[in-house]
């Protein structure tokens, strides 16, 4: 794929956030969520390529725009043919209440390499590359914790677990007082508390729980660049669930690994901060109607991790982008 494709996807990620940021703290999730999709949508358009939403919205009936088959960039015959998985503002809650975390996200790779995951939970684990190898999401939580320590050189009394404060996670959050881990809970967005594995400055070292599968193809897909490593495991609560699995073809008991979730090595992940995070600032404004956005762009092929900080002078972008 062309490498140049990272820096149109920072693009569309920066269209997103600068659409949502504006919205920060006006308690509205939904206008704030629409406004990142539109941003998201429209800077598709200029892009050359052949594409499909896989991971999106929402199935067509559902969502207007980037819904689930729909078809996305210029589409000509010499157009690169590829799968897209979005999340315009992963973290809608985060953005309506003006908290950290909340970014805009997109994963690309060559038609059919991104898994089809339904719109469920899924079990999570995440590592960072020292500790990539010595994780099972079969095995006890406990175990993984102590073998991660171990290929961190850390006591496990110095080990950092995140996870998303559910009631769901209770009993993980049981077993990792046990063996006296330190635990940061999080409100929503764990595609970035995944990605905060892969970076010491974070100070997070492994990333667990169950959130959304849509989030966990795209997690893997910035996970796969930083050579990190991403397990995951639908959890099905209903029974549609468990057909809608069957019908996407999909097997529910499986741990999908790295390759399962994102095939090959030609993935591309880019990612605007809306809100400040661990890892990006979020959008900031200056006067004379200027704005500031920070974005990562990943390439799994060279695991080339770009950081863009870049000045957007708001009076001279097309409407949809500002
Ligand atoms: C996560 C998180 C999202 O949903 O996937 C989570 O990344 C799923 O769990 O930001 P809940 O249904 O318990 O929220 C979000 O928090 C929101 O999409
Ligand atoms: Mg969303
Ligand atoms: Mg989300």
């Amino acid at each position: 794929m062309d490498r140049n494709l990272a820096l149109n996807l920072a693009r569309v990620t920066e269209a997103a956030a600068l659409g949502a940021a504006k919205y920060m703290g006006r308690g509205d999730k939904v206008i704030a969520d629409q406004a990142a999709v539109d941003g998201m949508r429209k800077m598709f358009d200029t892009i050359n390529i052949d594409g499909v939403v896989v991971i999106g919205e929402g199935e067509m009936d559902e969502a207007p725009m980037l819904y689930i088959g729909e078809k996305i960039g210029r589409g000509g015959e010499t157009d690169l043919a590829v799968d897209i998985a979005v999340d315009p503002l992963d973290g809608t809650t985060l953005i309506a209440k003006g908290l950290p975390n909340a970014i805009a996200v997109v994963a690309i790779a060559p038609r059919g390499n991104l898994l089809n995951a339904p719109d469920m939970y899924m079990d999570k684990i995440a590592v960072g590359p020292k500790a990539k190898g010595v994780v099972d999401l079969n095995a006890p939580i406990q175990e993984n914790l102590k073998n991660v320590a171990k290929a961190l050189n850390k006591n496990i009394t110095d080990l950092t677990v995140t996870m998303l404060d559910r009631e769901r996670h209770e009993g993980m959050i049981a077993a990792c007082r046990e063996v006296g881990v330190r635990i940061k809970l999080f409100q929503d967005g764990d595609v970035a508390a995944a990605i905060a594995t892969c970076f010491d400055h974070t100070g997070v070292d492994i990333m667990i729980g169950i959130g959304g599968a849509p989030e966990g193809v795209i997690a893997a897909a910035a996970l796969k660049c930083l050579g990190g490593e991403f397990q995951g495991r639908l959890v099905a609560y209903r029974s549609e669930e468990k057909a809608r699995c069957i019908q996407m073809g999909v097997d529910i008991n499986k741990v999908y690994g790295l390759d399962d979730l994102v095939k090959g090595n030609e993935a591309f992940f880019a990612a605007t901060g809306i809100s400040d995070g661990d890892l990006l600032k979020g959008v900031t404004y200056y006067g004379n109607n200027m704005a500031r956005t920070h974005s990562v762009v990943m390439r799994a092929e060279t695991g080339t991790i770009r950081f863009i900080e870049a000045i957007h002078k708001l009076d001279l972008k097309p409407e949809y982008a500002k």
